[in-house]
């Protein structure tokens, strides 16, 4: 029997190009996000390939909707909480508070309700790996990002406690913490600006999803006794939050 992924956030970016990795390395996909239409195409893609996947549409937000979709599943032996998004860069006294709103509630909250309906799943099992989404700025702070860096704080803090919470049951949790990647991330924060977007690689060779998933689909294959906690990711021109260079155009 194939082992099952369920990944959140399936339909763009790290999250799609992990879906396609993970079902190339042998694992059957449980691809979940809101939009029905794209999370159709990836099925088809990875069918046609000869993979197996099963979609799910809904909004990480509802903790009803997660509890819905995901207390039926009967067995997740990889969980990949990618789920999650920028929105608005702005300074603390302009910022919009249905963005905060937004950010807290996918990245932090989302990713706790899609834990505690999977978590214990794996402990009855004895054993799974939970892999969540950080970021740089879930220790390096930066102007305009307060609210979206204290959400990838949240994640970096859950991600060492659920470590150590599961620890005995045999699960594993590693956090993969990317800089620059180049998806529909920056479109979303900017909501919607392409060439506010654009500007943000302007002269620097960003990482991709697929960089991204073969970090994970390498972290997924170790053997037992050997785990990644915390795995900091970035293209080679860029040092940290404050340090990027860019090549002159
Ligand atoms: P994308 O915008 O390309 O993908 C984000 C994914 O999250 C989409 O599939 C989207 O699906 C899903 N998503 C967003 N909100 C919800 C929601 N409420 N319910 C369900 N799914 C949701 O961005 P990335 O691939 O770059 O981002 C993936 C993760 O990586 C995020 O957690 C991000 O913070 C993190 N990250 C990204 C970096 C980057 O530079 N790109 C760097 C460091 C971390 P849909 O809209 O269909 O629901
Ligand atoms: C995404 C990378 O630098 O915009 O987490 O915070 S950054």
């Amino acid at each position: 029997m194939k082992k099952q992924a369920l990944i959140t956030g399936a339909t763009s970016g790290i999250g799609r190009a992990t879906a396609l990795r993970l079902s190339a390395a042998g694992y059957a996909i449980i691809a979940t996000g809101r939009r029905a239409e794209r999370l159709e195409a990836l099925k088809a893609e990875i069918e046609a390939a000869g993979g197996c996947c099963t979609t799910l549409v809904f909004d990480v937000r509802s903790e009803e909707e997660v509890r819905r979709f995901l207390e039926p599943l009967e067995r997740v032996d990889l969980l990949v909480n990618n789920a999650g998004l920028a929105a608005g860069l702005e300074h603390i006294d302009r910022g919009d508070t249905r963005d905060w709103d937004a950010m807290i509630d996918t990245n932090v909250k989302g990713l706790l309700y899609v834990t505690r309906v999977i978590a214990p799943k794996m402990v009855a099992a004895g054993g799974g790996h939970i892999i969540n989404l950080g970021s740089i700025a879930g220790t390096e702070p930066y102007e305009n990002g307060a609210v979206y860096c204290a959400s990838k704080h949240a994640v970096h803090a859950i991600s060492q406690s659920m470590r150590a919470d599961l620890l005995a049951s045999g699960i594993k949790v590693t956090e993969i913490r990317p800089g620059m990647v180049e998806t529909e991330f920056s479109e979303v924060r900017f909501h919607g600006d392409k060439a506010r977007a654009a500007a943000v690689y302007e002269g620097v060779e960003p990482l991709t999803g697929a960089d991204i998933a073969e970090a994970i689909a390498w972290v997924a294959q170790l053997p037992a006794h050997m785990n990644v906690n915390d795995m900091v990711l970035m293209p080679s021109q860029q040092a940290g939050s404050y340090y990027t260079f860019r090549k002159k155009q």
